[in-house]
């Protein structure tokens, strides 16, 4: 299960195959060798020590090499907002343990108009707050279901539905920074890079974590957070600053944010849209760019739970979307013969996600459970997600087995 070194092992093949832009000829060449020669060994570990900080107790998540996924029924009765002890934790390599004393963040680049620019976290919280309710989930959420339930070959991180979660995180906007710093006119790209270990993966060392984003978007909704649920940002979600950036797929929410740079030019990472791609048969050979993310449903519960037979039962979830609000949800617990709608319970703070709820009598029996959400732009989820080979933006109702006995 799990199996984050084929991952890595497969991104690099494509990153080499579709040209390494960004990087030198020097590290096209120990790429080239990398993957020819010698194979791609696993990354070494990168700490003796557990990669994660806070307690990873198996009742709220499930453990996936460096990473930890929340687990749907750890949800049930909770709020709205994910409480820091069960947020899904995605690690490449381990959480820093940074120092907000002597942190600062340079802002630097051609982009400027003038020179770089060093804040410290007095410097942002003396800027303008604001509190906005965002998903963090990773590109790869419900990437197991590609095998699992469509019985295709995918690498990367089996992750189930536990890689998302809503928190309230507060902090300045990136755009009254960067103006406040000053961005010149024919500036276009926007990157961060992590304070986190070097991302080092079959012999080769992928610098910081980072990932670019266009000045537009920077200049939208995006948050440099410092606070997440009304505390200090916990280590493992990116003390003391990450980004949050609204709707996009979870690494372009950086953590643990050391340097922004601001270029003229297009920015490359491994990490950006020439890395984050969809690939496979129904792709163009260089892969398909995205940003956004899909529209998702997960029940409360663990697949293979046991309902009491000829008991009323609330079923409860969630649905969420990158394209906006969520409009509708529909469930089936007869395998998805016939639907219902399920009720709303709550509002939804800025659409971050949706929960819901929907009363079953279930009789002695075995049952598929499935949940179909809509968003207000009428985005719903297939019964099939487009099949790609990293497994990333998996949409397809989820069929949940459970019992009644
Ligand atoms: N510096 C740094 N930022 C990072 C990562 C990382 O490994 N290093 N992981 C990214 C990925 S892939 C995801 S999905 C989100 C996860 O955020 P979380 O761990 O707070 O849930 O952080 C992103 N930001
Ligand atoms: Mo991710």
């Amino acid at each position: 299960m799990i199996d984050e070194a084929a991952y890595d092992e497969t991104r690099l093949r494509q990153w080499v195959a579709g040209q390494a832009r960004g990087f030198s000829r020097r590290h096209l060449f120990t790429l080239a060798a990398a993957v020819g020669a010698a194979g791609l060994a696993p990354s070494p570990a990168h700490a003796a020590d557990s990669p994660i900080v806070k307690p990873l107790p198996p009742e709220l998540f499930r453990v996936l090499g460096t990473n930890a996924e929340t687990r749907w029924s750890a949800l049930k009765d909770q709020g709205y907002f994910v409480p820091v002890d069960r947020f899904f934790v995605r690690n490449h390599t381990s959480t820093p343990r940074l120092d907000a004393d002597s942190w600062n963040l340079e802002i630097s680049g051609a982009g400027l108009r003038g020179e770089a620019a060093h804040l410290t976290l007095a410097d942002l919280r003396r800027l303008p707050a604001e509190t906005h309710a965002v998903t963090v989930e990773c590109a790869g959420n419900g990437r197991g279901y590609y095998t699992s339930q469509q019985g295709q070959t995918v690498s990367g991180t089996a992750w189930g539905l536990g890689a998302v979660g809503v928190a309230r995180w507060r902090g300045v906007r990136l755009s009254t920074v960067l103006r406040r710093v000053g961005v010149r006119r024919d500036a276009v790209d926007v990157q961060a890079s992590g304070l986190d270990p070097n991302y080092v993966t079959g012999g080769v060392d992928l610098g910081p974590v980072r990932r670019p984003m266009p000045l537009a978007k920077a200049l939208d909704d995006v948050l440099l957070a410092y606070e997440m649920n009304g505390e200090p940002l916990p280590p493992d979600h990116g003390f003391p600053v990450r980004l949050v950036v609204p709707r996009w797929v979870g690494i372009a929410s950086i953590k643990w944010v050391g340097k922004i740079e601001v270029s003229t030019e297009p920015l490359f990472s491994p990490w950006n849209t020439q890395f984050y791609r969809l690939f496979g048969s129904e792709f163009p050979p260089e892969g398909l760019p995205f940003d956004k993310q899909v529209i998702k449903s997960a029940f409360e519960l663990d697949p293979g739970t046991v309902f009491a037979a000829g008991r009323r039962v609330r079923l409860t979830g969630r649905s969420w979307s990158g394209g906006g609000p969520i409009r509708r949800v529909e469930v089936s617990t007869d395998g998805g013969a016939t639907w219902r709608h399920a009720r709303f319970s709550g509002r939804s703070h800025e659409g971050a996600w949706q929960r819901w709820e929907l009363d079953w009598r279930p009789s002695t029996g075995t049952y598929e459970l499935l949940a179909r959400a809509t968003d207000v732009h009428g985005n719903t989820q297939p019964d099939v997600a487009r099949h790609n080979t990293l497994g990333y933006l998996f949409d397809a109702v989820v069929r949940v087995p459970v019992t009644a006995a």
